[in-house]
C-alpha cells in the first residue's frame, strides 16, 4: 500500500513540486483515501484522486490601485476553481502578504472536502492576493477591493462562484467588494457570503466557524463522555474564527486563558471573561490594534512575545490563526502538558508530525474540514436565505449550525471509529470524498 501511495505521491509531486503547502495537504488526504479507493471497485482505476488534485481552473490577475500617496502599487489576485461536483465553488479569499499559488490550492483543495462535509451543495474553491491590509487606510482597502472584484467578477456568479472571507477579509472587505460586483453587474445577488445582515447577509454567519469549532470539540468530549465545562482552554490567534471560539467557550463554561496574533500571544490565567473579550474585539475589529495592547487594560496578564501558546498548560487546544501553527514539538508539549482535545479552527493549523503525535496517544483530534466547517456551512445557509429572499432568526441559524456539526461528527464516526479510538482525519477524508466522487463519476470524464 505504502508504494502506491508514494507513487501517486511521486507523480503529483513532479506537477507540484515547487508548493509545499498543497504537497502537504494532498499527502495527508492520500494516506487515508488511497487504500480506501483500493478496496472499492467503484473508485479503484478511475483515477478519481488524479482528477480531484487539479483544479477545474485557475485565474491569476493583476491588481493594479492608488495608495494614499498617490502611488501606483501592484499586487496579485488569484481564484482557484477547484471542484464543482456537487455544487458552485464555495470558498474564501484571503488578503495577506504570504499568499501564493501553494497556499491557496492547498485551500482549495481542502475546501472541497468541507464542504461535502456540510452536507450543502457546494464545490470547493479559494482566492485572494497578496495584498496586506494591515496599516491601510480604508480608502486604500476600498480601492484595492474594487480593482480586485473588477477582474474578479467576470469568472464568478451566484450559480458559479461564491466566494467569502478568510485571513484579512472580513465585513469592511466584503463590502466593498459586493459594492463593486453589484456596480459592475447592475445586479444584487447573492454572489459574496459574510455580508451585512441588511443586504443579503446571514445572522450568525460572523460566529459560525469558531462556534462552530467549539460545538465540534464538545460534541467529540461528549462521545467520550466528558463535555468541555471547566476546562481550561488555549486558542491562537485573536481574529474572526479565535474571537467567536473563545466566546462559545465562555458559553459553554470553559476558561480560555491566551489568545495571540503574529506578534505574540497573551496569557491571563485568570482567564479572558467576556469583559476581556469585548476589549479584545475593539482592539482588533475596531482600533485594527495589537493583542499586545491586552496587557495595557489587564496588567495582571502577561504578553509573550514572539511565541505561540502551546507551551501553556491546558485541556483543550483549538488552533486558530494560520496554517502549519503546529508542530512536532508543539504537539509533544501540548501532550506532556496533559492536553486531551485539539480541534482546529484555522485551516491545517498542525503540521503532519503534530498531527501523528496526536493520533499515536489517542487524543481527541479534530481536522479542520470538519470543526471549522461551521463557517462555510453558514454560509451555505446564506446563500440558501439570499435564494428565498427570506431571513432566518439567530435561534433559527445557530440551531441549523449545531445540527450540521453533529451530523458531520456522526460521518467522521461512520468511517473513522477503530477499536478504542476515533480517527477523524480518516473518518472525514473518506465520508466528503465518497459524495463528490460519486457525484464526479455519475457526471463522466468532464
Ligand atoms: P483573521 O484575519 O480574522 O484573523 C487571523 C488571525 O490569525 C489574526 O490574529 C492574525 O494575526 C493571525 N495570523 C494570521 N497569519 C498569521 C501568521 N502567518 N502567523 C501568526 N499569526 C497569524 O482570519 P480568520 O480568523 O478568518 O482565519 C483564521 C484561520 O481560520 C485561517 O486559517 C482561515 O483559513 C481559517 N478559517 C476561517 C474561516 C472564516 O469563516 N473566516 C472559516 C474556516 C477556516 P495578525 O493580525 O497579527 O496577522
Ligand atoms: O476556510 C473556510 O471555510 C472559509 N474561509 C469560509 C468559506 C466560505 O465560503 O464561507
Amino acid at each position: 500500500m505504502n508504494k502506491i501511495i508514494n507513487q501517486f505521491l511521486a507523480e503529483i509531486d513532479n506537477r507540484n513540486s515547487h508548493e509545499p503547502e498543497f504537497m502537504q495537504a494532498v499527502k495527508e488526504v492520500s494516506e487515508d483515501l488511497i487504500p480506501y479507493i483500493v478496496s472499492q471497485d467503484i473508485y479503484h482505476g478511475k483515477n478519481i484522486l488524479m482528477r480531484m488534485v487539479e483544479p477545474e481552473r485557475v485565474v491569476m490577475f493583476r491588481v493594479n490601485w492608488i495608495d494614499d500617496n498617490g502611488e501606483i502599487r501592484v499586487n496579485r489576485g488569484y481564484r482557484v476553481e477547484m471542484n464543482s461536483a456537487i455544487g458552485p465553488y464555495k470558498g474564501g479569499l484571503r488578503f495577506h502578504p504570504s499568499v501564493n499559488l501553494s497556499i491557496l490550492k492547498f485551500l482549495a483543495f481542502e475546501q472541497v472536502f468541507k464542504n461535502s462535509l456540510t452536507t450543502l451543495p457546494m464545490g470547493g474553491g479559494k482566492g485572494g492576493a497578496d495584498f496586506d491590509p494591515k496599516n491601510k487606510s480604508d480608502g486604500e482597502v476600498m480601492r484595492f477591493c474594487q480593482s480586485f472584484m473588477t477582474e474578479l467578477f467576470r469568472h464568478i456568479g451566484p450559480n458559479t462562484d461564491i466566494p467569502a472571507g478568510d485571513i484579512g477579509v472580513g465585513g469592511r472587505e466584503i463590502g466593498y467588494l459586493f459594492g463593486q460586483y453589484k456596480r459592475l453587474k447592475n445586479e444584487f445577488t447573492g454572489v459574496l457570503t459574510g455580508k451585512g445582515v441588511s443586504w443579503g447577509g446571514s445572522l450568525i454567519r460572523p460566529e459560525a466557524t469558531g462556534y462552530g469549532t467549539v460545538y465540534f470539540a464538545e460534541d467529540m468530549l461528549n462521545h467520550i463522555g466528558d463535555s468541555i465545562k471547566g476546562k481550561t482552554v488555549t486558542i491562537s490567534g485573536s481574529g474572526n474564527v479565535a474571537q467567536y471560539a473563545a466566546e462559545k467557550c465562555l458559553h459553554l463554561g470553559a476558561k480560555v486563558i491566551t489568545m495571540s496574533d503574529s506578534s505574540g500571544y497573551i496569557y491571563d490565567k485568570e482567564g479572558i471573561n467576556e469583559e476581556k473579550l469585548n476589549h479584545i474585539m475593539d482592539i482588533k475589529n475596531n482600533k485594527r490594534g495589537r493583542i499586545s495592547e491586552y496587557v495595557k487594560k489587564y496588567p495582571k496578564a502577561e504578553f509573550i512575545k514572539d511565541k505561540k501558546p502551546w507551551a501553556v498548560k491546558c485541556d483543550v487546544a483549538l488552533p486558530s490563526a494560520t496554517q502549519n501553527e503546529v508542530n512536532g514539538t508543539d504537539a509533544k508539549t501540548l501532550l506532556n502538558n496533559g492536553c486531551i482535545c485539539v480541534a482546529e479552527g484555522a485551516n491545517m493549523p498542525c503540521d503532519h508530525n503534530a498531527i501523528k503525535q496526536f493520533k499515536d496517544n489517542k487524543i481527541l483530534f479534530a481536522p479542520g474540514k470538519a470543526s471549522n466547517a461551521g463557517g462555510v456551512a453558514v454560509s451555505g445557509l446564506e446563500m440558501a436565505q439570499n435564494s428565498l429572499r427570506y431571513s432566518w432568526t439567530r435561534e433559527e441559524v445557530d440551531e441549523k449550525l449545531k445540527e450540521i456539526m453533529i451530523k458531520i461528527h456522526k460521518k467522521c464516526l461512520k468511517y473513522g471509529k477503530e477499536k478504542d479510538y476515533v480517527d477523524y482525519g480518516k473518518g472525514a477524508n473518506i465520508s466528503s470524498f465518497i459524495k463528490v466522487a460519486d457525484a464526479m463519476l455519475a457526471q463522466g470524464v468532464v
